[in-house]
């Protein structure tokens, strides 16, 4: 048989119709290849929600797909000559559809790229590697930014695509309200009296039945919950969810964007990670729709520039860094950390009550919000000294919109600072405080958050005096940490000295 057409290999976070390897389709050659792999659900071990969501997500795209008018090859988990990797099932769909070229679009993980540029050679067939460009700047456009910097920073970074896009902008190139930003505004402790909205919850189809089913019996002793499962899995639920958020629950973003309360995952964030991420959702229409608000005189400016900021800056700049600086970003190790990942990150069990609802909260939802990710189990991880490598694995497997190249650069870099501050100028250490001041955490606790000191001190208190003091020759020329140095200085010495030893002790314990 003669080669002909194209096989359009689409990976599980690509679920979009506008995919680059999509483009120029030929609905009467082509074939479009989808394949649910072993190998992607296990190289870490993923949370079955996320592989749940994947799979269904998949399914219904495959769906939608050939509802166009195109043809599916759409290779099931279940299916009994499933090969179980990419290179594998991209061999097999060769001798079935004996294609001229294979198409893809570059994959959002290093690891896959390297071995996709292998592809070619492996399959004896010529395979087109297209720019992914679901993203406002690609890692050229990236690239060119950062060449000869001293540093990178998000804050301009995102200054620059907001005059690009002109999104936030005033017709005189001046950013919306005279300022680039409103964080200031955005450090609200959350009311008592506060109701936030919930995020409307999605009832599983057939297909996602099915998927649970499976995802059930094969990665069910996977670190997570399955059920109850409420995620969109189709674009236009993935829609819903945001014109939800965007009603709801979009005017309060800013104001409460750091705040966390028990029994409260989401308050007023998005939960749309997930969508953007698989390709449910464009970054695009979700800043343009963020912006209208604004327009429109729903929601004040600190909330949508703010959550703008999340999307236009913070993805694009991690997304460009993670490129930029892989594969060596993830062997960086500044502070030579060591100590293995403790057991309670994968069941729960601490007394220490904020750790314990982020965890709890992350074994049922495959969520939480950036501050709880930030500031209460990263924070954690950074001041225990825990090994990068364990750390960043824990948060790749969690977390349902977790892929490496969003995940690596917030884990390694804004968490643990295990990069020296290619990512942030300063670690984002903090004491109990902190948590105290924006979250209701410290009242349900065994522990004192105002005792630094003592059986009853708040472990945050510590570890964070005892970090300060163990990295001082690595910290101590930082402006940003000059302040607080000065207060460390200050400190009674025996104090510091028993801080360290409640803090050697705690460790040592874990
Ligand atoms: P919202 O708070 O509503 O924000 C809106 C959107 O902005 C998010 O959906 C996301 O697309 C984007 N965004 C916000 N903050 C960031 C950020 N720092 N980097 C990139 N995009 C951002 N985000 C992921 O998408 N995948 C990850 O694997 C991931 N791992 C993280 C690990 C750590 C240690 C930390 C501190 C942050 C991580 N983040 C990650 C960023 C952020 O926490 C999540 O994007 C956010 O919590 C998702 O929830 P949401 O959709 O409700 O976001
Ligand atoms: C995350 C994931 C999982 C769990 N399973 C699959 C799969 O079975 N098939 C697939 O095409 N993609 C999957 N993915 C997403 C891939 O891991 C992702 O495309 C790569 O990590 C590149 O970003
Ligand atoms: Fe966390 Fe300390 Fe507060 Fe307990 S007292 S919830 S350990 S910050």
């Amino acid at each position: 048989m003669n080669p002909r057409g194209t096989l359009r290999f689409v990976l599980g976070d690509q679920l979009s119709l506008a995919m680059s390897s999509l483009r120029d389709i030929d609905p009467e050659n082509d074939v479009v290849l989808m394949a649910e792999v072993w190998d992607e659900c296990t190289y870490v071990r993923h949370h079955p929600k996320k592989i749940a969501f994947l799979f269904s997500a998949m399914r219904h795209f495959a769906d939608e797909l050939r509802k166009l008018g195109f043809t599916v090859d759409y290779r099931r988990l279940d299916a009994p000559d499933n090969k179980g990797g990419f290179r594998a099932e991209l061999l097999a769909a060769i001798e079935r559809h004996r294609p001229a070229r294979i198409v893809v679009t570059e994959p959002g993980e290093w690891r896959v790229l390297e071995d996709m540029k292998g592809w070619s050679e492996f399959c004896g067939c010529p395979v087109d590697i297209r720019v992914d460009d679901r993203f406002f700047a690609t890692r050229e456009d990236f690239s060119r930014w950062a060449e000869g910097r001293r540093e990178l920073r998000m804050e301009y970074f995102y200054r620059d695509l907001r005059r690009r896009t002109g999104l936030l902008m005033e017709p005189d190139r001046k950013p919306a309200g005279d300022r680039w930003n409103f964080d200031k505004e955005n450090r609200k402790r959350l009311p008592d009296s506060a109701v936030p909205p919930q995020p409307p919850r999605f009832t599983p189809d057939r297909i996602t039945r099915q998927v649970i089913d499976l995802v059930g019996g094969r990665f069910g002793d996977h670190f997570g919950d399955l059920e109850p499962f409420w995620f969109a899995v189709t674009r236009r639920d993935a829609e819903a969810a945001l014109s939800h958020f965007l009603e709801h629950a979009l005017p309060h973003f800013g104001d409460y964007q750091d705040a966390m309360k028990e029994g409260e995952t989401t308050l007023y964030h998005s939960v749309i990670g997930l969508y953007l991420n698989c390709g449910l959702l464009d970054p695009r229409d979700v800043c343009r729709r963020a912006e209208a608000e604004y327009h429109a005189g729903r929601a004040p400016l600190n909330a949508v520039e703010g959550f703008v900021r999340q999307i236009l800056g913070w993805r694009e700049y991690v997304r460009g860094l993670y490129w930029r600086e892989m594969p060596g970003y993830a062997e960086t190790n500044h502070f030579g950390a060591a100590r293995p990942l403790p057991g309670f990150y994968w069941t729960g069990e601490t007394d220490l009550n904020c750790l314990r609802q982020c965890i709890a909260q992350t074994k049922e939802g495959a969520y939480a919000h950036h501050i709880q990710r930030l500031m209460v189990t990263g924070n954690f991880a950074l001041l225990a000294g825990l090994a990068p490598k364990e750390v960043c694995e824990w948060y790749l497997i969690v977390y349902a919109d977790a892929y490496e190249w969003v995940e690596l650069p917030n884990t390694h870099g804004m968490a643990l600072f295990a990069d020296g501050g290619i990512l942030g100028s300063k670690p984002y250490a903090a004491s109990g405080k902190y948590i105290d001041r924006m979250s209701d955490y410290c009242r349900n606790c065994r522990y004192d958050v105002k005792a630094s000191t003592g059986p009853d001190a708040c472990p945050f208190n510590y570890l964070y005096w005892n970090f300060l003091t163990e990295h001082r020759a690595k910290l101590k020329d930082n402006r940003r940490m000059s302040l607080i140095y000065n207060a460390l200085d200050r400190m009674d010495r025996r104090k510091v000295e028993n801080m360290r030893a409640e803090a050697k002790r705690f460790l040592d314990a874990l």
